[in-house]
């Protein structure tokens, strides 16, 4: 059995190449929310419907699993999704908190994410239960995504919207910062050049991928060979997911078919 992936559009595709990386033989499903995408601006109440359907979508393909690899659905959906379907849920918050909680010396903390991610304080309240003492600070940053889309990440324009998103943090003496939305990752250079050296970056897409794999070990699901590849599922036509996508995955997309959720 295959394990199922979603996110609103090609983000979650970062997530997706951790775990091709780190779990080379899972049989994988990813689905694309490209024709309701972006979540990350849409209040919770419409994000959890979006949620529950595209997860409804992959459990109707027999997943063992199901992968949250959107940030903002994670942050307004993860429990509701756990409660209405019988199989292990793994999002991507739990896992970029907790890293961040391993890694902090100063213990302050910075959070970048969506509007949504950020409004729901998801990432603070996963930090504070690991550990109350450490000081949260977060920031929306909604611009990194259409800049990481456009092929942008690396462009001047993208390290003056950094410039501009991050100096409020650094104001507050962060010593972690999480990239708390699936886009971020591909500015990593583009942030450490405004960050510097001392603060270090927990890549959410990396830390899922780990827990993706614990959690295989620990409800001793049975691993699978899968020579095939992903197989690729989105809600509006392919072409900009394949596209777009290839970018953030790092290799060609094939095999994509459009689906309607509804
Ligand atoms: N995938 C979304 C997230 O990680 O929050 C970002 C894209 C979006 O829906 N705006």
């Amino acid at each position: 059995r295959a394990i199922g992936v979603f996110d609103s559009g090609v983000g979650g595709l970062t997530v997706l190449k951790e775990m091709l990386r780190l779990l080379p033989g899972e049989e994988l499903v990813y689905l694309g929310d490209t024709a309701r995408v972006p979540y990350g601006s849409k209040s919770p109440a419409t994000v959890l419907r979006y949620a529950l359907e595209a997860a409804a979508f992959l459990v109707e393909q027999r997943v063992k699993m199901l992968v949250v690899a959107c940030n903002t659905a994670s942050s307004v959906a993860l429990d509701e999704l756990e409660e209405r379907f019988r199989l292990p849920v793994v999002g991507v918050i739990e896992p970029g908190a907790r890293k961040a909680v391993a890694v902090t010396r100063s213990r302050r903390v910075g959070v970048i994410g969506t509007e949504g991610t950020i409004a729901s304080g998801a990432y603070t309240r996963a930090i504070h239960a690991l550990d109350p003492t450490i000081a949260v600070f977060s920031a929306p940053c909604p611009l990194f995504v259409p800049l990481a889309e456009e092929g942008w990440a690396e462009h001047s324009v993208a390290l003056l919207t950094a410039r501009e998103y991050l100096a409020p943090l650094m104001a507050k003496g962060i010593d972690t910062l999480v990239l708390g939305c699936t886009h971020y990752p591909l500015l990593k250079s583009t942030l450490r050049q405004v960050l510097g050296d001392e603060v270090a970056l927990v890549d959410s897409a990396e830390e899922t991928s780990r827990t993706v794999e614990a959690m295989l070990n620990g409800h001793r699901l049975p691993r699978q060979s899968d020579p095939g590849g992903p197989r690729f599922f989105v809600t509006d036509i392919p072409t900009r997911f394949v596209r777009v996508g290839g970018a953030f995955l790092g290799r060609d997309l094939n095999g994509v078919t459009q689906v309607s959720l509804d």
